[in-house]
């Protein structure tokens, strides 16, 4: 197939709105899918792709980290239009090569899109740029080595950051983290501090465990699942056939958003007929569209009540027994809960008390509830509080360990739970290091290193000398975007393991390497053992063996663990305990010490060779046992919070469109919301628009406000939409700027991306950045 022509940029101006859609998937999802497949890749590269996704013996696929039924209800075709999408991108035969370089100065590639910059195909080697420099050069793969290690000697391990973003296999993940150890530093900061941290920071300390209590099979015996500040039919599509499912069999589904998200209201099956000529099936029993950050209140006063009907009808509501021997702090909680200021709730969540009570009913008469949730609920001030809000309505009804019951944090990147699992974490655990130390004849350090918001910080004051990325889009996935470019730019080193171009190559530190690698489809079989596979834990705790078997688009690329070997053995010389090239050469090698250092993956290299690979052990999903300090589960008390926006401001969320996968952007277009060609738009409810004296498709500039700050971003066009009254969404990365860096998550430090209190002033023509000049 000839190389692709290239693509054209985005034009805002092109801006179209029809009315939301009201159901998600069908057979347009997998023409879209189909047709992106085939535009990138051709047609045999996408079939043979598609079909072995999610398979057993297959490969894992890059888009979400929904898990695929391992008891054998696997569909023969198990992916949806946006994982196709994913893997579209990846297999395209576009190729970003030296010429493309050559012919690309940094300046003009600063002022290119992300959408562009991503779509002009696979990297295929090494490139360098030295200070001085105006473009990115070949290099070896050895002065390319030779190059970092000189960095990283020169300066110390503290001022050495290694970034890891999920889509990053167990065993690179592994290896990755014992090099930043071996060197001396935890400064690991990693995609999962943006994403679900607060939800690990609410679960470890209550009940004992920073991951999701449900399995699959447990979707097939639920009597309620509420889906909170989740948006399933963009991000985790395969996830609505679970809900679909649970719904014909009679199980109530509450989806609790601002938005009324097409995913949440109907599905149409593409597997099924209905799907491709009916209306599709209603997803949804409730609706609560709730204003943002409104959530902790809902809880609460879900709480209150769910105690208020166990008073008049005693036993029938709360879970006695299991609390009686597994929980503590239930005297307090009801206490604390008893009271409850309605005026208050009501204004916080948007919501009528009978709606909520109407929720409440349906949770007292279930047996079983799965509570899930994603970003929705973790970039706010108070996150961490209501998660552990979410934690004590579980536990009222003694919703962990039994069939279809449970916690259900849906992760995003396909292996941003594994990378957790394999050590890649800033604040690791005594026992942690104390395993990696006797396996290697190392000596970690014990200090503590950056979390994302600390490497952020530490880049503005001139504190990181090295920066490594595995994967990602550092700069452009953090808040604040003008001041961590700026900061970027004035970093020593910045090395980025990459496949495609994206904006942090262009804002990069004064030298500056990317180093081209085999993604997911890739085969990899320059080893003396022959091919090699990599493996995976999805957010249900499954680990299953993922194995590319397309040709690279270049034969210059190397497989993550064997440049993350090459580097660690330049960096730490010959005499290193560590045996890097061994662990290079044969993935086994890694699993072999993985199996001796990670509690779970015992016996890890037969195992991972089964055909659905295993589940780890989940103490509270298996046993009922929950390893908090006391041994017990933890009912915690929170008092009522939520965010309030000044007069004249609304609420401010960030989101993701149909057609992008974080900073990569599939298309210009955001399907199910019915916004097309464009991207820079602020969508509001047309009765805030018309309150606050704007009209509809003006544009405006919007001025954020922190701690008496402001952020400005400038060229927004205002969309009337179907929001939650007094709150606001717009698109991430668009909207990344006005997100003042010290506006986190408390206890979990995850940016407040989903809180920002903004106002809008007619757009004046004057661009306030580099990044509003590309629109
Ligand atoms: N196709 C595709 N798949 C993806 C990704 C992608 O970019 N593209 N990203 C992956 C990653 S890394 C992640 S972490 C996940 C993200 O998956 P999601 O969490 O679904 O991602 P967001 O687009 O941020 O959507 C947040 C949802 O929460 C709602 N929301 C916002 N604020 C609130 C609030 O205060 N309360 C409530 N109740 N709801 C609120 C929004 O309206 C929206 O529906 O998806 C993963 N999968
Ligand atoms: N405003 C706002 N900001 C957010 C969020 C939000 O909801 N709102 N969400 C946050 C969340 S949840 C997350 S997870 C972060 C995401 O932050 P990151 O994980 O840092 O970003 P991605 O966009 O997923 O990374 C895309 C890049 O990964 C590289 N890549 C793709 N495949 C591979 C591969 O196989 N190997 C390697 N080595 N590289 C590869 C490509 O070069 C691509 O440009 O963003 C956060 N930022
Ligand atoms: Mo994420």
């Amino acid at each position: 197939m000839p190389k692709p022509a290239p693509i054209e940029d985005i034009i805002e101006d092109d801006l179209a709105v029809t009315a939301p859609k009201t159901s998600a998937a069908g057979v347009k999802a997998v023409m879209v899918a189909l047709e992106r497949g085939i535009a990138q890749g051709g047609v045999s590269r996408t079939v043979r792709s598609m079909l072995r996704v999610n398979q057993p013996h297959g490969v894992d696929c890059p888009g979400c980290a929904w898990p695929e039924s391992i008891t054998g209800r696997r569909k023969p075709a198990e992916f949806c239009e946006n994982g196709a999408k994913a893997l579209a991108e990846e297999n395209t035969l576009r190729t970003a090569d030296r010429e493309w370089w050559a012919a690309h100065p940094i300046s003009d590639l600063r002022g290119k899109t992300e959408y562009w910059l991503g779509n002009q195909g696979r990297i295929t080697e090494p490139m360098m740029i030295a200070p001085g420099e105006d473009r990115y050069r070949p290099i070896s793969w050895n002065e390319a080595f030779a190059t970092i290690a000189e960095h990283i000697r020169a300066t110390t391990p503290d001022r050495c950051a290694f970034y890891t973003s999920g889509r990053t296999a167990n065993e690179t993940a592994f290896m990755y983290q014992l090099f930043a150890r071996s060197l001396g530093t935890n400064n690991l900061p990693d995609c999962s501090n943006m994403c679900h941290e607060s939800s690990g920071s609410a679960m470890n300390p209550t009940i004992g465990i920073g991951k999701g209590t449900v399995s699959l099979e447990d979707f097939d015996h639920a009597d309620v699942i509420m889906v909170v500040g989740q948006n399933p039919g963009t991000n985790h599509p395969r996830m609505l056939s679970a809900l679909a499912d649970a719904r014909h069999r009679g199980a109530k589904v509450v989806a609790v958003n601002p938005l009324p998200e097409a995913g949440l209201m109907n599905f149409k099956d593409p597997q099924k007929v209905n799907g491709v000529v009916g209306a599709g099936d209603r997803i949804s029993d409730e609706f609560l569209q709730i204003k943002v950050g409104g959530d902790l209140a809902l809880f609460q006063a879900l709480g209150h009540l769910l105690l208020l009907e166990e008073e008049r009808a005693p036993g029938t509501v709360v879970d006695h027994e299991f609390l009686a021997e597994n929980a503590e702090g239930l005297e307090a909680y009801r206490d604390a809960r008893s009271v409850i200021d309605w005026e208050a709730t009501e204004e916080a969540t948007g919501l009528s008390r009978l709606e909520i009570a109407t929720v409440a009913n349906l949770l007292a008469k279930s047996k079983g509830t799965i509570i899930c949730w994603a970003l929705g609920l973790t970039q706010q001030p108070h996150s961490v509080d209501t998660i552990r809000e979410i934690i004590n309505v579980l536990l009222l009804q003694g919703n962990f360990g039994k069939p279809g019951a449970g916690a259900c944090p849906v992760r995003g990147h396909s292996n941003v739970q594994g990378d957790r699992t394999m050590g890649v974490w800033e604040k690791p655990s005594e026992q942690w290091l104390a395993r990696l130390d006797a396996e290697f004849g190392i000596e970690s350090p014990r200090e503590h290193g950056f979390d994302s918001v600390e490497t952020q910080e530490a880049f503005e004051n001139g504190d990181v000398d090295v920066f490594v990325s595995m994967g990602g889009n550092f700069s452009l996935a953090c808040s604040d975007t003008e001041a961590i470019e700026d900061g970027m730019m004035r970093a020593g080193l910045t090395v980025h393991i990459s496949t495609k171009p994206n904006r942090s190559h262009v804002v990069h530190g004064k030298t500056s390497i990317i180093l081209p690698t085999l993604g997911r489809t890739d085969r990899d079989d320059k080893h003396p053992s022959g091919p090699q596979f990599l493996s995976v834990e999805d957010s249900m705790s499954v680990v299953k063996s993922t194995q590319g078997r397309l040709a690279p688009v270049s034969d210059h690329l190397l497989a993550e663990p064997v440049i993350v070997a090459r580097m660690a053995a330049a960096v730490l010389g010959d005499d290193h305990p560590v045996d890097w090239k061994a662990m290079a050469e044969d993935y086994d090698v890694i699993r072999d010490h993985i199996s001796r250092v990670v509690p779970g993956f015992e016996d890890f290299n037969a195992r991972v060779r089964q055909r659905n690979g295993f589940v780890l052990p989940n103490p509270p999903r298996d046993t009922r046992s929950f390893a908090t300090d006391s041994g017990r589960a933890h009912f915690t008390i929170s008092p009522l919070e939520y965010l309030m926006a000044p007069e004249g401001h609304l609420i401010l969320q960030t989101m993701r469109s149909h057609d992008q996968y974080n900073t990569t952007f599939y298309g210009q277009d955001d399907r199910y919301r019915g916004i097309k060609d464009g991207r820079r738009v602020i969508l509001v409810n047309p009765e805030d628009l018309e309150a606050l004296g704007f009209e509809d498709r003006q544009l405006v500039d919007v001025i954020s406000s922190f701690s008496g700050t402001e952020r400005r971003a400038n060229r927004f066009r205002l969309v009337g939409y179907p929001t939650a009254r007094g709150c606001a969404a717009a698109y991430y990365p668009e909207a990344n700027g006005l997100v003042h860096r010290e506006l986190v998550a408390r206890e979990s430090n995850t940016p407040g991306y989903k809180a920002m209190m903004v106002r809008f002033v007619p757009h004046t023509g004057e661009p306030s950045s580099t990044f509003d000049d590309r629109a």
